[in-house]
């Protein structure tokens, strides 16, 4: 298979339907120097944390070479990149705007309206400062607050050069993954921290989407939320309640507060102990309406019954897998967006992720992914089944631009539709993102 098929009466043949590529800010930019240091730069100092022992001092070299990665992107044909900002580069640990980072992201946001290429701009893609982190990071209530003033600083410095903001991306990740499994930055684990992390990062983002919309009326504002849908392994009452206590806790925890203004109702099965502290009047602060809701799906996973933890995960040992080892389930993707459609008053949702890490070859310059080409396809059909089914979507966004460092993966994994050799710092089109070009090119001229 050479081609993306989409037919052409789908919505994402309509032209006003946009394409994009997205990166963040640590995986890519390199230069750790010219910035302060974040949970990410002490977590991969940290010996056994990322499994090449590899950290993020110069990933890409997007700093250096964002220019030549600009014009790659405007090869590709999209009509948008989604970047994250890197709060550790863009402010000084006494709360004022560093102005060398800041201009950064000014060239860049400015290079790229002058390609006509939309910027979505997230303010919190997982790299904290680590001077915050020392007073407590997301456990720390004071770091939503500040979060806010970091949103209200740079979106008034950068002025009307973004066309949308996310205030976070992921906060699972940031909680669960950061504060409670302890396998992302910064490293804790305890489910008590990983339920007040989680608050805080809502509640931050909250606080923050308020003065978005006051500095940037003309932005969509909104949030990016993660969702790996869950199944039960079978019909059986308890698998069926086990899938659904692991959506709660895994899926419903971030949206339900911001769209619903409550957390789900399993929140009475947490212990008094692990249960956050909330403020009266948090809730309305978190569920300040949204302008948009950016979902990022890769996978499902696949749940039993389990006595000791009320649910636990199934491997699905002869599913087809990337090679991150995440069931590709196409159909979860439809089941998702209809799910959230029939559940939610939903704004115009944005898909802000999707993609697979496929182990590639670089052979005689070119990169055969037909297997990452295959994901994207069925995905982008996936997409246009719950469109039509009447789930209302304005984007889709694939992960990743290009390779680049995969968290605790390090650049084992590679995820991009652009393969990065890190030696050189040389950039190839893979057979995937070609297609990708050559499918955003059919769809313009129709
Ligand atoms: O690379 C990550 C990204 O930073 C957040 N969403 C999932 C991707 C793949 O793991």
């Amino acid at each position: 298979m050479k081609n993306i098929q989409i037919p052409k009466d789908s919505r994402l043949c309509q032209k006003d339907f946009i394409f994009g590529v997205a990166t963040a800010s640590f995986q890519i930019e390199g230069s750790a120097d010219s910035r302060l240091p974040c949970i990410w730069d002490t977590f991969c100092a940290t010996p056994g944390k990322i499994r090449d022992g590899s950290d993020g001092l110069l990933a890409c070299d997007h700093v250096n070479l964002w220019r030549d990665d600009v014009k790659l992107i405007q090869s590709l044909g999209v009509d948008a990149y989604r970047l994250s900002i890197s709060w550790p580069r863009v402010m000084f640990a006494d709360g004022s705007l560093n102005p060398a980072g800041v201009d950064f992201y000014i060239q860049l946001l400015d290079e790229l309206k002058a390609l006509n290429i939309k910027a979505f701009v997230t303010l919190y893609h997982w790299d904290l400062p680590q001077h915050l982190e020392d007073k407590g990071g997301w456990l720390n209530r004071e770091t939503a607050y500040l979060f806010a003033d970091y949103a209200d600083k740079i979106s008034q410095a950068l002025g009307d050069r973004v066309y949308s903001y996310a205030t976070l991306n992921e906060p699972f990740c940031s909680s669960y993954l950061g504060y409670e499994a302890g396998i992302h930055a910064p490293g804790k684990q305890q489910k008590a921290w990983g339920r007040q992390a989680a608050h805080h990062l809502l509640l931050a983002h909250g606080l923050a989407l308020k003065v978005l919309k006051k500095n940037s009326p003309n932005s969509l504002n909104g949030l990016v939320l993660n969702f790996t849908p869950c199944y039960a392994q079978t019909e059986d009452p308890a698998d069926v309640a086990a899938a659904q206590l692991a959506d709660d806790y895994f899926n419903q925890w971030y949206i339900k507060p911001v769209l619903d203004g409550a957390y789900p109702k399993s929140f009475a099965l947490l212990s008094d102990s692990d249960k956050p502290v909330i403020h009266d009047g948090d809730f309305a602060i978190i569920s300040e309406p949204l302008d948009f809701l950016g979902v990022n799906f890769y996978t499902r996973t696949v749940y039993q019954a389990c006595a000791e933890n009320g649910f636990a995960p199934v491997d699905m040992v002869d599913a087809p897998k990337t090679d991150i080892g995440w069931e590709i389930y196409p159909q979860a993707f439809t089941d998702l967006l209809l799910s959230l459609h029939q559940q939610y008053r939903l704004p115009p949702v944005y898909i802000t992720e999707n993609g697979a890490a496929m182990d590639d070859k670089l052979q005689n310059g070119v990169v055969v992914d037909e297997d990452r080409l295959g994901y994207y396809q069925a995905h982008l059909l996936a997409l246009d089944s719950a469109i039509r089914q009447g789930v209302r979507v304005d984007g889709y966004f694939a992960w990743s631009l290009m390779d680049n460092f995969e968290w605790a993966e390090g650049y084992l994994k590679r995820f991009g539709i652009v393969y990065v050799d890190y030696q050189s710092q040389q950039r190839t089109i893979k057979q995937s993102g070609l297609a990708y070009r050559d499918f955003i090119q059919s769809r313009k001229s129709c």
